[in-house]
């Protein structure tokens, strides 16, 4: 008698591929509509933490040059966000094709004759729970556990079920319960072919749908949000106003200098300021109304402050300039606002730190922490602790309700989403230092060439110039020259509009007598004394970019 083969492991794998993305997609639906968690970017996150640092670190480098090479160096954030979920969906795919394959091979050793549902129920169950605890040990979800727990655990249960149903259809088990017969309980692999066919195809129409309808709700949830205004991007655009986004003008107005067209706007508008951190699920949630900040430790006095009694304090504003320290030269991971807050000097004279205190240990909501040292607070009134950017509460991406400002610092060193203060006897190494990145993070010279207006050329005394321009940075340090080379040439010296703050970039401009042709150009900073930008080329990690920044350009 011919003996009948059962689904190996290979057809568990491919049922787990077909019957995964609908999960994903449920669990889609409940976060958009009920704010249940996603469990893919929870576990993702837990994995990004919780793995060795140096391996996290790699694999972020990793994803950064495959999108530079892919050309997304522009838009680097929010493509980075965007390939961090893109891995955090096929690792849980993986993870269901995984637990799915091996379900087929101990249903083969177990050989349950009868049609059931229970083994598959189980199988859920037990994938569901280690991949829940990872979830819940980082979630930001504010809903409670009980709610989400039971919600995880019966989309699993649906999963498992749907994978009963799989391998008992592909095992003929319908046939030999009905009829007893040996012929009955041979299933043809072309059956088998035709039900992965259709059950694929069922899956990718309900995981569409699915997650096409929470698309579409969530667009329309928040669609009555105004848009910000943006960046204009295309090169001999015309340089827009010198203002802020309340419509101020901005310190340096008055400065003659006009940016040669196409380089970045002086002052990032709020929806461009580029977006740094650990988190790919959903943000942190604060309620205004009772969140209160609390700092305890070495200190006479603990405090535990509202937001209105921290907006009560004496407060200061500033056009600040930050960057991560993974931009690239020439990059976009920087930025320029207004930053309003209260200094943390004031902030120490009222909590009296004990003799024997050292640092602040500064813990964000999504567990991100790090610490300032308290001498530097001392030495310094302008780190501050930040509730507006633009004149306006901070926005939820970057920080709110509270950050930290330090100058001359990688945003590495500044949390966001504060949710605690500590003043301790030891200043420790932050979340970035104990993954192998720079323990002071000051921030390094960089010059960067963003336009070459060959749409603004022009003609002058008989000459024919093409404007050239972009920023130039170092922190607190100013610059105090910006050079550019074209080709072979000598070294030339640019124009420099004034900064807006000793904490902003330069913008800074060169009208060059162009001759037709491809050209290769270059840029350099000199600090205010006299440090010049480093030109050897050093990768981000671990103290940030170095080298000059170089174009090509037909004129
Ligand atoms: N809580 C928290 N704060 C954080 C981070 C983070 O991941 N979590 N990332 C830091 C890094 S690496 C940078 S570059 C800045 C980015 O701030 P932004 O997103 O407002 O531009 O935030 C810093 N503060
Ligand atoms: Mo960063």
């Amino acid at each position: 008698m011919e003996t009948r083969r059962e689904p190996g492991i290979l057809w568990g794998a491919l049922v787990g591929l077909c019957i995964t993305p609908p999960l994903m997609a449920l669990l889609f639906i409940g976060q958009v509509l009920a704010g249940l968690p996603f469990l893919p970017f929870d576990m993702f996150d837990w994995v990004g933490r919780n793995l060795p640092g140096p391996l996290v670190t790699f694999g972020i480098d990793t994803i950064v040059n495959t999108l530079i090479s892919f050309g997304f160096g522009g838009t680097l954030d929010s493509a980075a966000k965007t390939s961090e979920r893109t891995l955090a969906i096929l690792m849980f795919l993986g993870i269901g094709i995984v637990a799915s394959g091996l379900f087929f091979v101990l249903m083969n050793r177990i050989r349950r004759p009868q049609r059931d549902y229970i083994p598959g129920i189980v199988a859920g169950v037990i994938t569901a729970l280690p991949l829940m605890a990872m979830g819940f040990a980082v979630s930001l979800n504010t809903m409670t556990p009980i709610v989400r727990f039971a919600w995880l655990v019966l989309a699993f249960v649906g999963w498992g079920v749907a994978l009963s149903w799989a391998y008992n259809s592909l095992n003929g088990a319908d046939e030999k319960v009905k009829a007893d017969a040996p012929a009955a309980a041979t299933v043809a692999p072309l059956d088998r072919r035709r039900f992965l066919i259709s059950l694929g195809g069922s899956a990718a129409a309900i995981t569409v749908v699915g997650a096409g309808l929470a698309e579409f709700l969530k667009t329309s949830s928040t669609a009555q949000e105004a848009p910000l205004p943006r960046t204009p991007d295309t090169p001999g655009t015309a340089v827009a106003a010198l203002k802020d986004g309340q419509g101020n003008a901005l310190p340096n107005a008055s400065d003659p200098l006009v940016a040669a067209p196409g380089t970045r706007l002086e002052y990032t508008p709020l929806a461009d300021h580029y977006r740094i951190d650990i988190l790919s699920s959903s943000l942190p949630e604060f309620d205004e109304a009772t969140f209160k900040l609390n700092i305890s430790g070495s200190v006479a006095n603990e405090v535990s402050w509202t937001m209105d009694e921290i907006r009560a304090m004496p407060s200061r504003s500033d056009f600040i300039t930050m960057s991560c320290i993974s931009n690239r030269v020439g990059g976009s991971l920087i930025s320029t606002t207004k930053w309003t807050g209260v200094s943390f000097q004031k902030i120490l004279d009222i909590l009296k730190p004990g003799a024997s205190a050292r640092a602040l240990r500064i813990t964000g909501a999504d567990s991100f922490d790090e610490y300032v040292d308290l001498d530097l607070i001392r030495q310094d009134e302008r780190i501050m602790l930040i509730y507006a950017f633009d004149d306006k509460p901070l926005p939820q991406r970057n920080g709110f309700p509270l950050r930290i400002h330090i100058p001359n610092h990688y945003g590495m060193k500044q949390p966001k989403w504060i949710s605690k203060i500590e003043v301790v006897d030891e200043l420790g190494d932050g979340y970035w230092v104990r993954r192998g990145w720079s323990r002071e993070a000051i921030v390094r010279a960089t010059s960067v060439i963003d336009t070459v207006a060959v749409n603004a050329i022009y003609e002058k005394d008989g000459k024919k110039f093409v404007p050239i321009g972009g920023m130039a940075w170092a922190g607190t340090r100013g610059i105090k020259e910006v050079q550019v080379k074209i080709d072979g040439s000598e070294w030339v010296t640019a124009d420099l509009r004034t900064r807006m703050s000793d904490r902003a970039w330069n913008i800074w401009r060169y009208d060059w007598p162009y001759t037709a042709g491809i050209h290769t150009m270059m840029v350099r900073c000199i600090e205010t004394d006299g440090t010049p930008q480093i030109e050897d080329v050093e990768d981000v990690r671990p103290d940030g970019a170095t080298g000059l920044h170089m174009v090509q350009e037909t004129v």
